[in-house]
């Protein structure tokens, strides 16, 4: 981890280099999260970034020299203790949030629902807001929130993440219309299949349910969506991406997929 000293009363405030501009990504202990960790730190950035598991934190800290904080967006207490430790932010990349479970509506268990609707909509809200003031404070800021085609288009199985993705993508051209006018750039990424830990959280563990996902077929990789991060926080000012839909090119929608059989 990255040496920190304390520049106010707060023990675990990061130190904002000067001229350095600062990233913050959440849910950076592993896939999107910690490849963006990794683009953004060789674009230049000093990035801090925020997880539930430190010590994951600790490994992308130490290739990096990223800033490591605890984090978990789905606890007001944690979002505010992080958020006040940031003194500066020019990037934000919401990055956290994920699926559980594809159940059909009519055996929809609903506590799955919530604890989607919490990590993936109330934890961007959460980080956000908590943000914004040193985003505003950055006079050339960028909020970057990863989506997912499941915020633009409904696929069996998908309720509960669909519904929590398109709220995300509601909340995004929301905040984009409340901005206007303002030097912060609100940008989506929806990707498609993206092999993470994501399908083995949705499958609760079942390894074999995971990899299912992905046979037969080139899914796209983190670094993959980390590099259109990248891409997207290095326009000039002026150009908003305000909405970036990335498919491996075996994947034409959501439902539609082509897979080599063996
Ligand atoms: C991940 C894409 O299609 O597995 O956000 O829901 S999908």
């Amino acid at each position: 981890m990255s040496e920190l000293t304390n520049p106010s009363d707060n023990p675990n405030s990061v130190v904002a280099e000067p001229h350095i501009p600062v990233a913050v990504v959440t849910g950076a202990s592993s896939g999107i999260g910690a490849a963006t960790v990794r683009h953004l730190s060789k674009l230049g950035y000093q990035v801090v970034m925020g997880a539930r598991r430190l010590d994951r934190l600790e490994a992308v800290a130490d290739e990096t020299g990223a800033t490591a904080l605890h984090l978990d967006v789905t606890d007001k207490d944690s979002v505010d203790a992080f958020c006040a430790a940031i003194p500066r932010c020019d990037v934000l990349v919401n990055n956290a949030g994920g699926a559980l479970g594809a159940d059909s509506i009519d055996s929809a268990d609903e506590a799955d629902w919530l604890a989607m609707y919490d990590v993936n909509v109330l934890g961007v809200l959460r980080v956000t807001q908590g943000l914004l003031p040193r985003l505003r404070e950055s006079g050339n800021a960028t909020v970057v929130t990863i989506g997912s085609i499941a915020a633009r288009e409904p696929y069996l199985g998908g309720g509960g993440y669909n519904a929590a993705k398109h709220a995300v993508g509601a909340l995004t051209r929301v905040l984009r219309l409340e901005l206007l006018g303002e030097p912060i750039r609100v940008c989506q990424i929806d990707p498609g299949l993206v092999e993470t830990e994501f399908s083995v959280v949705r499958f609760r563990g079942d390894q074999d349910r995971a990899d299912a996902v992905y046979e037969g077929l080139d899914p796209l990789t983190a670094d993959d969506i980390a590099e259109c991060v990248t891409w997207i926080v290095s326009r000039p000012a002026h150009v908003n991406i305000d909405s970036m839909l990335v498919l491996t090119r075996d994947q034409t929608s959501a439902q539609r997929v082509h897979r080599r059989t063996a």
